[in-house]
């Protein structure tokens, strides 16, 4: 019997949990909207056998998925994991065969050349399944109703790349599915692709790109007839590999760039337009377009935010360079410089896990949810994964430049919110915000419910879990017509 090792990646908030289930009609507190039809799909790393060696870390777990089903003011939870071939070749062998984080070379020989994929970044309902993503590896088909897992897809041979972003953008207008790959060649490929997939499963278009160095592209947005790709300088290279140290590093004699081209081009027209040197971002907010200008609001680090990938000279972590705060990140394309326009503070609170109501993607919008750091409140909770504790939903009104915003409380913190709108055609914005809130004193987490324009209230409701869930990273929404005639148990 192999044992989880006693190490922080596995101890107080980032205990496992791996447990699949099924229970109907959760404990609420308040009242959950009767209209809200539909269910929150959500992600989580949990590996399901204790690591290969020692000094794994948090993104290498298995992807579990939960799904909250809401229907008539009740809310039924079923969790599974995303079974991977990676997972499967695991199960039926009793112990981990896959190494280390994006490492091939720390891998059991028996499972060379299979998926690595963890699918443990994000879901997201597109057609008639449930997509779970992880940017190493293709896109994985699980059941929307039932969390069954059917297996990896190349969308019928039209996407034979060997990646497949986990930061898809569904279009407004037209419905299509708008992704990024990068190293889709092979690890350390400086390669990238942006394609678009109708809402038939066809890919209509696609742009091939090279990237300025080997780098993660884990985010990007559509901005009107743009794509725009924020690019951090994290790196990797053949000796990182072999002396298997984190797969990523961060170097910061390496440029920042945001990358701009057309959705409808070759990629022959990408420009790259540097940025603050150092300054990391992860996650996209959204982007749009304002005649020749584009924008990028993004939280915004001085230096890479992630602990789990170290400076590459040896640099401690700065906590405190590594906050993130949202900034508007402006792009003429009408200049001749490769140099961005402006870096524009868009807000106070330092945070991350920007959303905002996705009917707005690539559009000029009004609203913007973000968890935060509030620093001048207590916790009494152990260490999490991240920089500090986040502990604030706050709304941004990037209208008025108002922000409000709810504390937690002193024994928990607040995962990834999702907005969902109140009816199909209902103005940006009106609708309700869902996050768990994890109880580390207690060990509880909750799925909180707020009136999305007044986060400030706290949740109108709680569909209270009998366990916390673990530090989960993306989600969303699926209306009841995304969910299909079947209703889910
Ligand atoms: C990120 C997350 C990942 C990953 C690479 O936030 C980058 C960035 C959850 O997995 O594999
Ligand atoms: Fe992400």
């Amino acid at each position: 019997m192999v044992h989880f090792p006693q190490e922080p990646l596995y101890a107080d908030v980032l205990r496992l949990v791996r447990l699949e289930g099924d229970i109907a009609d959760l404990e609420i507190e308040g009242e959950i909207p009767a209209e809200m039809d539909g269910a929150f799909y959500r992600v989580h790393p949990d590996p399901q056998f204790a690591p290969k060696a020692g000094g794994d870390q948090f993104f290498n777990g298995d992807g579990m998925v939960s799904m909250f089903r809401f229907k008539d003011g009740r809310v039924s939870f079923k969790q599974r994991y995303a079974k991977t071939d990676k997972w499967k070749l695991e199960n039926e062998a009793g112990r981990a065969l896959f190494g280390s984080y994006r490492n091939p070379r720390t891998d059991d020989p028996s499972v060379i050349g299979q998926h690595r994929g963890t699918a443990n970044t994000n879901v997201l309902v597109f057609g008639d399944d449930l997509l779970a993503m992880k940017e190493d590896s293709p896109c994985l088909v699980m059941d929307k109703l039932t969390l069954d897992t059917e297996g990896y897809t190349d969308w019928d041979g039209e996407l034979t790349l060997k990646t497949f972003g986990a930061h898809p953008k569904i279009d407004p207008d037209t419905g299509n599915f708008c992704n990024i790959s990068y190293a889709s060649k092979g690890d350390l490929s400086p390669d990238g692709t942006y394609y678009e997939i109708d809402r038939d499963g066809n890919v209509v278009r696609r742009a091939e790109f090279e990237v300025p160095y080997y780098t993660m592209l884990h985010d990007f947005s559509i901005a009107g007839d743009y794509v725009v790709i924020p690019v951090s300088p994290y790196s990797s290279d053949p000796t990182v590999l072999e002396q298997d140290r984190p797969h990523f590093y961060y170097d910061r004699s390496l440029p920042s760039y945001i990358g701009v081209m057309r959705r409808d081009g070759d990629g022959s027209d990408m420009r790259w337009f540097k940025h603050e040197p150092g300054s990391c971002s992860c996650h996209v907010m959204n982007a749009f377009q304002e005649g020749t200008k584009l924008h990028l609001d993004t939280p915004v680090s001085k230096i890479g935010s992630l602990p789990f990938f170290p400076d590459r000279d040896g640099a401690p972590f700065d906590p405190e360079l590594a906050m993130t705060e949202l900034a508007r990140i402006t792009v003429d394309l009408a200049s001749n410089t490769d140099e961005v326009e402006s870096i524009t503070p868009l807000g106070k609170a330092p945070g991350e896990f920007p959303r905002i109501d996705d009917r707005m993607a690539g559009k000029p919008y009004r609203h913007g949810w973000m968890i935060t750091y509030d620093f001048a409140k207590p916790y009494n909770g152990p260490p999490g994964p991240f920089a500090g504790v986040i502990n604030t939903l706050t709304h941004f009104d990037l209208k008025t430049g108002e922000e409000t915003s709810w504390w937690c409380g002193p024994d928990g913190s607040i995962q990834e919110p999702c907005f969902i709108p109140r009816s199909a055609d209902a103005p940006e914005g009106d609708g309700w915000l869902v996050a768990l809130v994890d109880d580390h004193v207690r060990n509880y987490s909750d799925l909180c419910v707020f009136d999305a324009t007044a986060v400030g209230k706290g949740p109108i409701a709680r569909a209270k879990l009998p366990i916390r869930l673990r530090q989960g990273l993306h989600g969303n929404w699926a209306d009841k017509e995304k969910l299909g005639d079947k209703l889910a148990a």
